[in-house]
């Protein structure tokens, strides 16, 4: 099965969760993701949205409980689809991302119960502890451009399918 077969056959939307990334001159903060879905990778903070939030109060309520900062002037550059429909015993699991990026922010980033935060220099970035799809799209986002994609993984999470646009706006 590929995205387009799978798109046709879904009957309910992706459900909607953040991803933010903090910059600061050539660096990048990750995040180490200790426990819950991802955990043992590092990747962006984020989570689902509530009920009552919208996409962007819930980047920033994510923000502030995983790595006690505050962003300031969240840049949307990024909506990605994740499809893992042979999870949760082949009842599938999808997932909306939306990718902020961050230049201002208040507070200083600090562990939490959630995640362990760290810089690391965008020519350096640990690729191989964190989701495949990254290395495809952290590079789009990081040349200042916008990036939407797809990506379906197996059971094992490895990707098996992708559709990857570099797009100026949404
Ligand atoms: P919360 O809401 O924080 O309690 P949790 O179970 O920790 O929930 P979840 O599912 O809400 O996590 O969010 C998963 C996080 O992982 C989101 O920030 C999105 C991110 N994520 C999921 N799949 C990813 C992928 N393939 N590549 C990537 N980030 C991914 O870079």
């Amino acid at each position: 099965m590929n995205i387009k077969e799978y798109e046709l056959r879904l009957v309910e939307a992706p459900r909607q969760v953040t991803i933010t990334l903090l910059l600061r001159d050539h660096e990048i903060l990750l995040a180490m993701k200790k426990r819950g879905f991802g955990s043992g990778k590092w990747n962006g903070v984020g989570g689902k949205a509530g009920q009552n939030e919208t996409i962007l109060e819930a980047a920033i309520r994510e923000t502030q409980e995983e790595i006690c900062v505050i962003p300031k002037d969240l840049q949307l550059v990024g909506l990605i689809t994740f499809y893992h429909p042979y999870s949760h015993d082949g009842q599938g699991f999808n997932q909306q991302v939306f990718v902020y990026l961050a230049r201002e922010w208040q507070g200083e980033p600090q562990e939490t119960e959630e995640m362990r935060p760290q810089w690391f220099d965008q020519d350096a970035i640990p690729y191989e502890d964190m989701w495949w799809d990254d290395e495809i799209w952290f590079p789009i986002i990081l040349r200042g451009s916008k990036v939407k994609a797809s990506f379906m993984f197996d059971a094992e999470e490895n990707i098996i399918d992708q559709v990857v646009e570099e797009v100026v706006s949404f």
